[in-house]
């Protein structure tokens, strides 16, 4: 089992600790022996089993949650860890029925709020469109339109590089509706994906499968009931949704370096090697040393956003900034020197490491690309 030590840290209530753990256990034989031969078929799956057993719980509200109710962040990142440690698509499946619900989880009225029930029994499976084909890190030069016609919204536009692509139930899009120029004239609507007019363009493959999807909006309408929040808040809304989920991605990181840093220590241990094991080499002492010294660095700046949303303050984009932008650029870094500690064996096909190596670089790029973690440091630095 991973080095649990962390839980007894101040952040973490009782709960947060048997949370961890029961999962934890869960994972060990839940999550053992997935065949990802079909990705769409297994994200399915997973989202059903995470619902069954109750983990989905964390992923959104309950649609008749108390108006101060919060979503647990530690628990987020506690859950993302642990199933990234795991399996990576399970972790991906929890993930996106958060993100994809977040808005509604935040800023979502009482009708929209009976889909937070359906995904955390897994009966919806939720998306998040913000990104498109020129308009990733500049959120605010989104062209995607909404424009009101009467009582309805008629959409046209193109979003890409959406997660359950294909496979949701349900996205929260963000489109252009011009009461002001620039962030001030987003907003936030809830689009069910049988909606005429809107069309899965294109499934896109990567190097670590997940559904992943372009979607095109062609003259569709929706009641204008579907507005997420204000109008004009969109901007707000997304940023809003991505300080909680940051930290999340952060997390995953984490767990994704904790689980090379296993592989590489027993790997070290049983490889033989100039008389003795791997392990006995300085030069594997050294690695090893690093990538222990990055695990922690990372779950505290993790930690320390996610206990900062819980307890003690309502915005924390520099806290999730910087402990995305570390834990992703760390758990790449611990990644490498796991694979390689395995030699040639780090890079065949469907070894552990290797999978962790494929998985891990598009955590340096989504929800806010390293560089724009940077930016946004900077500009509190400076502000
Ligand atoms: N919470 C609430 N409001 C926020 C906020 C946050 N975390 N961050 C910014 N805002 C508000 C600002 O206060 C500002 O409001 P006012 O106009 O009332 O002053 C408004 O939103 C615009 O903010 P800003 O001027 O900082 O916006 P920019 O267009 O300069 O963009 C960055 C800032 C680059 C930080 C933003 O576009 C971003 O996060 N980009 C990355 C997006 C991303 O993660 N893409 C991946 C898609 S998901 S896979």
């Amino acid at each position: 089992m991973a080095d649990q030590s962390f839980l007894a840290w101040p952040f973490f209530d009782d709960h947060h600790q048997v949370l961890a753990r029961d999962l934890d256990t869960w994972a060990s034989t839940a999550l053992c022996s997935l065949d990802h031969s079909d990705v769409d078929a297994l994200c399915r799956e997973l989202v059903q089993s995470l619902a069954n057993n109750g983990w989905l719980e964390y992923a959104a509200l309950a649609a008749d949650a108390d108006t101060d109710a919060r979503l647990d962040v530690r628990a987020l990142c506690l859950i993302r860890e642990t199933l990234a440690r795991h399996d990576g698509l399970a972790d991906f499946a929890f993930a996106m029925q958060g993100l994809g619900s977040g808005a509604i989880s935040l800023f979502g009225n009482e009708a929209q709020r009976s889909y937070l029930s359906a995904v955390r029994s897994g009966k919806k499976i939720a998306a998040f469109a913000l990104s498109e084909p020129d308009a990733g890190s500049d959120v605010a030069a989104m062209t995607t339109t909404a424009t009101r016609d009467g009582d309805e919204f008629v959409i046209n536009g193109t979003k890409t590089w959406i997660s359950n692509g294909g496979i949701a139930d349900f996205y929260v899009v963000f489109a252009r509706t011009d009461e002001a120029p620039g962030a001030r004239g987003i907003s936030a609507l809830l689009v069910d994906a049988d909606t005429p007019g809107l069309e899965i363009a294109e499934r896109i493959e990567v190097i670590a499968p997940h559904p992943l999807a372009t979607l095109v909006f062609k003259n569709c309408r929706l009641p204008t009931s579907s507005l997420i929040g204000d109008p004009g808040s969109g901007f707000k809304v997304a940023m809003a949704t991505l300080d909680i989920f940051r930290s999340t991605v952060g997390a995953a990181a984490l767990g994704f370096a904790r689980r090379a840093l296993d592989e590489a220590v027993a790997y070290s241990q049983s490889r033989a090697m100039f008389g003795g094991t791997l392990a006995d080499l300085d030069i594997t002492q050294e690695r090893l040393a690093e990538m222990a010294l990055d695990i922690d660095a990372s779950a505290l700046l993790i930690y320390r956003a996610a206990w900062t949303k819980d307890c003690a303050a309502d915005r924390i984009t520099r806290e999730a900034a910087m402990a995305k932008l570390y834990a992703t650029e760390a758990a790449q870094s611990v990644i490498d020197k796991a694979v390689q500690l395995f030699g040639g064996m780090g890079v065949k096909s469907g070894v552990k490491v290797e999978q962790l190596y494929r998985e891990i670089r598009a955590l340096r790029i989504y929800e806010g690309a390293s560089e724009v973690q940077k930016l946004i440091i900077a500009r509190q630095l400076l502000s």
